[in-house]
């Protein structure tokens, strides 16, 4: 059984074995959750993804896979990079946002992971609403056959937090 865990706060600043990062299909960096994860984690983590875009990654991430690579100076072992779909009022595809989840514990399963944190993806410059996301990010996770035993989603807000708590009740 996966422990689903709530915090409030700023996901790097979590110690556990991986932190999955809300990226683009670039690799690259951007704002968010990816900007902050950049900058508190250091090059090292850039400069790995850059190396994937170099190899096997040419064509950048499709949306809803993931991959990993060092966290930096990051408190964790790995950062797992995964790329959320964007919201569109009609035609978003929810899989795409439940395969996030999936992929990133997979990822975290071949890695030996046994803690994860996941931001709420897609819910910010993605604009995916909170209750929604919330909704899909928790059955994702309970549907999930994995290794990991425990899944600490960290909400930036007190929104993001009602909205997953309301998902545990
Ligand atoms: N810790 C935890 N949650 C955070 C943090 C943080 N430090 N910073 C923001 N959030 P977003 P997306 C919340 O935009 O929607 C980037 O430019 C935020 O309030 O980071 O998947 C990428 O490069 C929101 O609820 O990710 C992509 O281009 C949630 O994390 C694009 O944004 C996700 O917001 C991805 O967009």
């Amino acid at each position: 059984m996966t422990a689903i865990i709530l915090v409030r706060g700023d996901i790097t600043r979590q110690s556990v074995d991986a932190i999955v990062n809300a990226a683009n299909s670039s690799l690259l960096g951007g704002g968010g959750v990816d900007g902050a994860i950049h900058r508190r984690g250091g090059p090292a983590i850039l400069a790995e993804c850059r190396r994937l875009r170099a190899s096997h990654l040419g064509k950048g991430l499709p949306t809803g896979r993931a991959v990993a690579t060092t966290a930096g100076q990051l408190d964790a072992r790995w950062v797992i990079h995964t790329v959320g779909p964007v919201y569109r009022a009609s035609g978003s595809e929810p899989s795409l946002l439940t395969s996030c989840y999936r992929e990133s514990l997979r990822v975290a399963d071949e890695l030996g992971a046994r803690t994860v944190a996941f931001p709420a993806i897609s819910t910010g410059v993605y604009g995916w609403p909170m209750t929604d996301a919330a909704r899909i990010a928790v059955a994702a996770v309970r549907e999930a056959e994995t290794e990991v035993e425990e899944v600490r989603f960290v909400l930036f807000d007190e929104r993001a937090y009602e909205a997953f708590a309301a998902q545990l009740d």
